[in-house]
């Protein structure tokens, strides 16, 4: 697709993994027009994601040269790969690899299962209301346990009060403390399907931790658009 500018073109929708990538090109100080527009929201601009994203999923970023990016992982690797003031990737490599492991576990492991919670009639033969829902409640359980163990392999300790995790990226060589990419991520995909009343139950640190992200002043502006 030539969008027939110098602009990114982000295709979006409020409360959707958009808001992830919203917030990256704004670290990034790239200038993005949005198309609002989801598989669920009739009559919008529906037709023009499906030419470029035929799974009709959002994120998907079209490129200032026409290339299409989907996969929320994958948009935000190639913007801090190439933008790398942002901040979204940490530079030093053992902590980079550390990031894309987290941001592949959770497109992989939760992004997915929370698809499965939105639509289990795709998941099933059965037409009957009771499969579907015994399908959601399944893919419910699965999202949660993903999260549980994402919590204790990114962010050990930090149910331990002394814990010293500020935020998922961890500290940059120049010893600063920012959110990154993975914080990102993290934050926007526990927003969906009860999985921030599952942490407050069972890892109440690692929900204090999506907390801090949502309220750093370089996140809370997208939250407060997408999640008022
Ligand atoms: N694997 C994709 C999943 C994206 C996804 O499922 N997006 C949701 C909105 S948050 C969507 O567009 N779902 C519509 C559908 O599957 O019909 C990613 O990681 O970005």
């Amino acid at each position: 697709m030539n969008t027939g500018n110098e602009q990114f073109v982000l295709f979006g929708f409020k409360g959707s993994g958009s808001a992830a990538i919203e917030a990256a090109l704004e670290w990034a100080g790239l200038p993005y027009r949005m198309v609002r527009t989801a598989s669920w929201a009739k009559g919008s601009s529906l037709d023009k994601l499906a030419a470029i994203n035929p799974l009709k999923q959002i994120p998907t970023l079209v490129l200032p040269d026409g290339t299409v990016l989907s996969e929320s992982a994958a948009i935000l690797i190639h913007l801090g790969l190439t933008c790398p003031k942002a901040g979204l990737l940490p530079g030093e490599p053992s902590a980079r690899a550390r990031c894309l492991r987290a941001l592949v576990y959770i497109a992989a492991n939760c992004y997915s299962a929370v698809s499965v919670t939105d639509f289990p009639q795709r998941w099933t033969a059965s037409t009957d209301e009771s499969a579907q829902q015994a399908v959601r409640q399944a893919a419910r359980a699965q999202l949660h346990h993903h999260w549980g163990v994402f919590s204790d392999v990114f962010a050990p300790g930090v149910e331990q009060a002394s814990s010293a995790a500020t935020f998922l990226s961890g500290l940059r060589t120049d010893g600063s403390d920012q959110p990154g990419a993975v914080d990102l991520l993290a934050a926007v995909v526990s927003k969906w399907s009860g999985t921030r009343a599952y942490l407050k139950a069972h890892r109440p640190g690692f929900l204090a931790l999506l907390e801090r992200i949502e309220a750093h002043p370089r996140v809370a502006p997208v939250f407060a658009r997408h999640w008022p």
